[in-house]
């Protein structure tokens, strides 16, 4: 039978198995022949045609033109980044946030944040959240321990293909735990699959509350993204819409009657925000002349 579905994972070269969920099960297939010669840029993600013979095997038989590919974590047609940070232990390393929230924004993808251990932080004591919230972002408070803002942030999941992006340690696979992902077993349908049980796997796509969902080991990187001094104010939401400055092409930095910075001077901008801003401004210009 034929099928379209999505690869939640690749285990083993080109020669290992895809596992494809189509149909609301998980078919273990090989490429097919031609494939093999043709080093075929695949990543979980895709949305590819199968060819399913007995049982739960078949081949994959094409792979469908993708909208979006991420290069860390590797995964195709992404809706949705989902950033982690624990309110505390560890506290949230907000230079990081900032630089996802930036990145995210660069490449035109959606993101929501996720601020986990909520149980170890009283609400009223939560001042991080609400900087994000106030520049628009979707910000939820989430808690394995005492259930807190699980069904909210799974809603967000469902239907939709999301990475989740944070350091290790501030309870991202605790999370999924919590809202109760779980992953196809690797080379449980037959003997030959245990071949990909001992060989390097690309990151898998989890099943949760009706979505697709990958987990990543650990996301520290201070990657910054190539980008022109001028266009960064649009990776901030809050400052892109803030009223025009006098000077177009303002870099609301050292230029007079800016909307910008008259915003953070009445409060409407969070000064962290800003301050976020003008560093990455700065990196930006030291990079290469303009
Ligand atoms: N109190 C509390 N601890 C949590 C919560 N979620 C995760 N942790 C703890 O944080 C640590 C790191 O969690 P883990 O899920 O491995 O983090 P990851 O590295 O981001 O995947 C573990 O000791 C978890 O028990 C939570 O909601 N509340
Ligand atoms: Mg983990
Ligand atoms: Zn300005």
């Amino acid at each position: 039978m034929r099928w379209q579905g999505k690869l939640l994972q690749r285990c083993g070269g080109y020669g290992g198995f895809y596992y494809v969920l189509a149909g609301e099960k998980v078919w273990e297939c090989s490429l097919r022949g031609r494939f093999r010669w043709q080093k075929l840029d695949i990543l979980p993600g895709d949305e590819v045609e199968i060819l399913t013979r007995e049982d739960s095997r078949g081949t994959v038989e094409a792979v469908l033109p993708r909208r979006n590919a991420l290069r860390r974590p590797p995964v195709a047609n992404v809706d949705l980044a989902v950033l982690v940070f624990s309110l505390a232990k560890p506290a949230p390393d907000e230079t990081l946030l900032n630089r996802l929230l930036v990145q995210a924004a660069w490449v035109g993808l959606e993101a929501v944040l996720a601020f986990t251990k909520a149980d170890l932080l009283p609400e009223e004591a939560r001042q991080a959240p609400d900087v994000y919230r106030r520049a628009g972002y979707e910000t939820h408070c989430v808690s394995a321990v005492s259930g807190e803002g699980l069904p909210e942030l799974g809603a967000r999941l469902r239907g939709r293909v999301s990475v989740l992006m944070g350091k290790s340690g501030v309870g991202k696979t605790t999370l999924l735990n919590a809202l109760g992902g779980f992953r196809h077993k690797t080379g449980e349908l037959s003997a030959r699959g245990e071949r990909g049980r001992h060989t390097t796997r690309q990151v898998e796509l989890l099943r949760v509350a009706g979505g697709l969902i990958a987990d990543t080991p650990g996301y520290s990187t201070y990657y910054f993204p190539d980008i022109k001094p001028a266009e960064l104010g649009r990776c901030f939401p809050e400052i892109a819409r803030a009223a025009v400055c006098r000077f177009k092409g303002c870099l609301h930095d050292q230029e007079p009657d800016c909307a910008v910075k008259a915003a953070v001077a009445a409060g409407t901008i969070a000064q962290l925000r800003y301050d976020y801003y003008l560093s990455f401004l700065r990196e930006l210009r030291r990079r290469k002349p303009h």
